[in-house]
């Protein structure tokens, strides 16, 4: 089973969709669990960008590896046990930060907790606190993949305090991030993958209730 884990990160490493839906196709089959064909997926794309890093591989390939991405969602979403979907009882409100784009990772969060308050990438701080408002949000979670957009989270949580949001509302990060980019960021939580930020949104929803906002 690890050598087929390790074909499918090597696989979406090269850029070779063939091979990678055949895989995906393969494990499908055998009965894994759809997040962990996600998350090789990942680990094949983070090496897709140490390559770009080294300079071996261009924009272009970034883009692919997006494109490789959306694949294995629709296949993996077209099974009939696909993906455990949790249904919250109270609003998240979801974004990346301002100055990134990527949106591959919330996106797929997205679906994985079907909530609404969703907002969409470059995500002004303010606009997160006004969301916030609007939405009657409890939760707020905020992607980030580049290296500002830690300086955006960090600016959103100081945003929300400012409004005297805070009290009221979790601030869970992902993307790129790591428990020194939570400190830095004065969020609540951060998470690793969606399979920890499912789990972690289940326990928050648990714990609290709708929190009124004034
Ligand atoms: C695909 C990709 C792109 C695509 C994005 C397409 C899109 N629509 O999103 C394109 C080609 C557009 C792109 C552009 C750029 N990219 Co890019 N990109 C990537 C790549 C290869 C994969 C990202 C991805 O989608 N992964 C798959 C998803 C599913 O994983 P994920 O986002 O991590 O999300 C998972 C978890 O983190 C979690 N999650 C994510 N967010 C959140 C939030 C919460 C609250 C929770 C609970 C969970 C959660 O759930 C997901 C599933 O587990 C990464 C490499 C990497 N290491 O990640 C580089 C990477 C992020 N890019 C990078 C760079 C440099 C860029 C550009 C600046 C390149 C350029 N010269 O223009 C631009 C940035 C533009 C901008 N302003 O944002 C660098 C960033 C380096 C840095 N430290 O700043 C990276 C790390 C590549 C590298 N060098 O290693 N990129």
């Amino acid at each position: 089973m690890r050598m087929v884990e390790s074909m499918l990160v090597a696989a979406v490493t090269r850029l070779d969709v063939d091979k990678v839906l055949a895989l995906a196709v393969s494990e499908i089959q055998s009965g894994k669990d759809s997040i962990e064909i996600i998350e090789e997926t990942r680990q094949g794309m983070t090496q897709v960008g140490h390559l770009y890093d080294q300079g071996k591989y261009f924009l272009a390939d970034l883009m692919m590896s997006a494109e490789i991405f959306k694949d294995v969602i629709s296949l993996v979403s077209d099974q009939a046990n696909a993906i455990a979907v949790i249904e919250p009882s109270a609003t998240i409100l979801f974004g990346t930060v301002k100055k990134d784009i990527h949106d591959i990772g919330k996106n797929l969060m997205i679906s994985l907790l079907r909530f609404n308050g969703y907002m969409g990438v470059d995500v002004a701080p303010e606009r997160f606190a006004e969301g916030c408002i609007e939405h009657r949000a409890s939760i707020v979670c905020l992607s980030g993949l580049i290296t500002q957009s830690y300086d955006s989270m960090r600016l959103t949580v100081q945003a929300l305090e400012k409004m005297g949001l805070r009290p009221g509302v979790k601030v869970v990060i992902g993307g790129l991030v790591n428990e020194q980019v939570r400190q830095y960021t004065k969020a609540d939580y951060w998470v690793k993958d969606c399979s920890e930020g499912v789990k972690l949104c289940s326990s928050l929803f648990n714990l609290k209730t709708h929190q009124e906002i004034s």
